[in-house]
Order: C-alpha cells, then sequence, then structure tokens
C-alpha cells in the first residue's frame, strides 16, 4: 500500500466560498508493470462558507432632500411620510452569515 497525499493547487492561493464553491479532481494512478494498469477516481469538494465578509451599508439620500456627503438638510415642511433616506446592505456570505439586521443607535 503506498499513501498519496492531494493538493488543491490549480491556480488556487486561497479558498474562498464566495469565489468557487466546488472542486473536482481527478486522480490517476497506474502501476510500472509491462503492461502498466491503472485506476481513476473522481474527488469532489465543496467549499463551506464562513462568515469571512463583514455587512456593508450603502445609503442614499431622497432626492428631495439637499445633502452632502452623509449629512441632510430638511426643511420643516417635509413631509415626514416620506422616506429620508434608502440604505442597502450587503453581505457577500450565505445563509445566516449573509443575514443582516438593521438598527438604529441612538
Ligand atoms: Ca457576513
Ligand atoms: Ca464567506
Amino acid at each position: 500500500m503506498t499513501i498519496f497525499f492531494v493538493w488543491i493547487h490549480r491556480r488556487v492561493f486561497s479558498l474562498d466560498y464566495e469565489s468557487e464553491k466546488f472542486y473536482q479532481l481527478k486522480v490517476r494512478v497506474h502501476d510500472k508493470g509491462a503492461n502498466p494498469l491503472s485506476d481513476t477516481c473522481r474527488i469532489d469538494i465543496y467549499v463551506l462558507d464562513q462568515n469571512d465578509h463583514p455587512p456593508s451599508i450603502q445609503m442614499k439620500f431622497n432626492s428631495l432632500l439637499e445633502h452632502t456627503g452623509n449629512t441632510a438638510f430638511v426643511n420643516e415642511s417635509f413631509d415626514i411620510n416620506l422616506p429620508l433616506v434608502f440604505v442597502t446592505v450587503y453581505d457577500q456570505d450565505s445563509g445566516d452569515h449573509g443575514r443582516v439586521r438593521l438598527s438604529s443607535l441612538n
């Protein structure tokens, strides 16, 4: 019996679920006999997601508001039933790692 170790090294510098979730390796072995005999096998590798991306917030003020950067200037007459800001949250992870909850800190 001979034991070999198999590494993923084909253009892979690190495993990243968000870039590539699945690898398939094909391995072949053959003996050194006069009429070589061989066997092959397929190895399926699924990369499991980890929580390696923080959520990020992008916001856009209501176009009715005068604003600069993260600061808006709201007239007293502004209809408070209209949204002040549209917030979009991104998280590249999957499942609970990518599920987010938005809360106000004040
Ligand atoms: Ca995440
Ligand atoms: Ca991830």
